[in-house]
C-alpha cells in the first residue's frame, strides 16, 4: 500500500497498475521497459501537460468530432493505465475502441477484450472473433485492422503505438494522432498530430474539452485544424524538456 503522503505517490500508483496488469498476463513482456521510458520523459516535463500538448489535443478533438469513423486504438499499457478514461472519452466523442497489439497473442487479446466488457464496454473491436483486413493490402500483423474499425476509419487515435504501424496508418491517408511522451520517436514523427503527454493526463483532458468543442460550429473546428503545424508543435514540445534541480 502506497502512502498518499509519498512525494512520488502518483507515479508509484501508475507503476502499481502496470505491475498488476503484468501479473494478470495481458501486458507485453517489454511493457515495463516502455513504461519506464515514458516515466523518464515525463519526469523531464515535470509531469505536467504542456501548452503544445494542449494545442495538439484541441486539434485532436476537433478532428475526431469532424470524423466519419473515429477510432481509438488500445494496447496492453493503455488498458492497464486508463481503461475507464478511454471508455468515457470514446462515449463522449462517439468513437469506437479497437484492440491492436504490437506483440499480439490470442490470449492477450481475449484478456483485454474481457476487461473492456467487464468495465461496461461490450462493443470492443479487434477481438479474436472480429473480421480483420489489411491496410494498404500489406499482409503483415502491423497492417491488420478491424473492418468496422481502423480499416475503414478516417481518423485514428493511437496512444503508445510503434513506429512501423504509425507509418502504415499515416500513409493510408487516415488522420493519425499519437500520444507519446517521446517527441523524437518515429511514431511522433510519422503522425499527423502528436500529443507529447502522459496518456493518463491526456485522455481525461480531451474528455473535458470535448463538451466545449461540441458546441462550436464546424468552421471553427476546421480553423483549429488548419492552423496547426505538427512539426513546429513537436519542436516546441522538445524545447520544454529539461533536467534541473528545484
Ligand atoms: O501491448 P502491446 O503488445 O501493443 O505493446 C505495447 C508496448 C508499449 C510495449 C509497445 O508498443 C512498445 O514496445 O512500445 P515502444 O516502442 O516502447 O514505445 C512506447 C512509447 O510510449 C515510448 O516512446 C514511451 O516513451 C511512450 N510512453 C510510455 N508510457 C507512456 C508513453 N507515452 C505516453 N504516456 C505513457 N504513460
Amino acid at each position: 500500500m502506497i502512502s498518499k503522503s509519498h512525494p512520488r505517490y502518483e507515479s508509484l500508483k501508475l507503476r502499481e497498475k502496470i505491475v498488476k496488469a503484468s501479473k494478470s498476463g495481458y501486458l507485453a513482456d517489454s511493457a515495463m521497459i516502455a513504461h519506464g521510458r515514458g516515466e523518464a520523459f515525463d519526469y523531464m516535463l515535470r509531469e505536467k501537460t504542456t501548452l503544445p500538448a494542449k494545442r495538439a489535443m484541441y486539434v485532436t478533438v476537433a478532428m475526431m468530432l469532424l470524423a466519419e469513423n473515429p477510432v481509438i486504438s488500445v494496447n496492453g499499457n493503455t488498458t492497464a493505465l486508463v481503461i475507464d478514461e478511454i471508455i468515457e472519452f470514446a462515449k463522449t466523442i462517439n468513437a469506437k475502441i479497437e484492440i491492436n497489439l504490437f506483440y499480439r497473442t490470442d490470449e492477450r487479446v481475449d484478456k483485454i477484450a474481457s476487461l473492456y466488457r467487464e468495465h461496461g464496454y461490450p462493443g470492443i473491436l479487434g477481438s479474436n472473433s472480429d473480421d480483420i483486413a489489411y491496410i494498404n493490402e500489406i499482409k503483415n500483423p502491423r497492417a491488420s485492422a478491424s473492418k468496422k474499425g481502423i480499416y475503414t476509419s478516417d481518423t485514428i487515435l493511437i496512444p503508445l503505438e510503434d513506429g512501423d504501424r504509425a507509418e502504415i496508418l499515416s500513409k493510408s491517408g487516415k488522420n493519425t494522432i499519437c500520444i507519446d511522451l517521446n517527441p523524437l520517436s518515429r511514431t511522433s514523427k510519422m503522425s499527423d498530430v502528436s500529443i507529447v503527454d502522459n496518456v493518463v493526463r491526456a485522455i481525461p483532458f480531451m474528455t473535458k474539452i470535448t463538451g466545449d468543442l461540441k458546441m462550436q460550429d464546424e468552421k471553427l473546428l476546421r480553423n483549429i485544424i488548419e492552423e496547426f503545424n505538427n512539426e513546429d508543435n513537436l519542436k516546441e514540445s522538445l524545447k520544454l524538456f529539461e533536467i534541473k534541480e528545484e
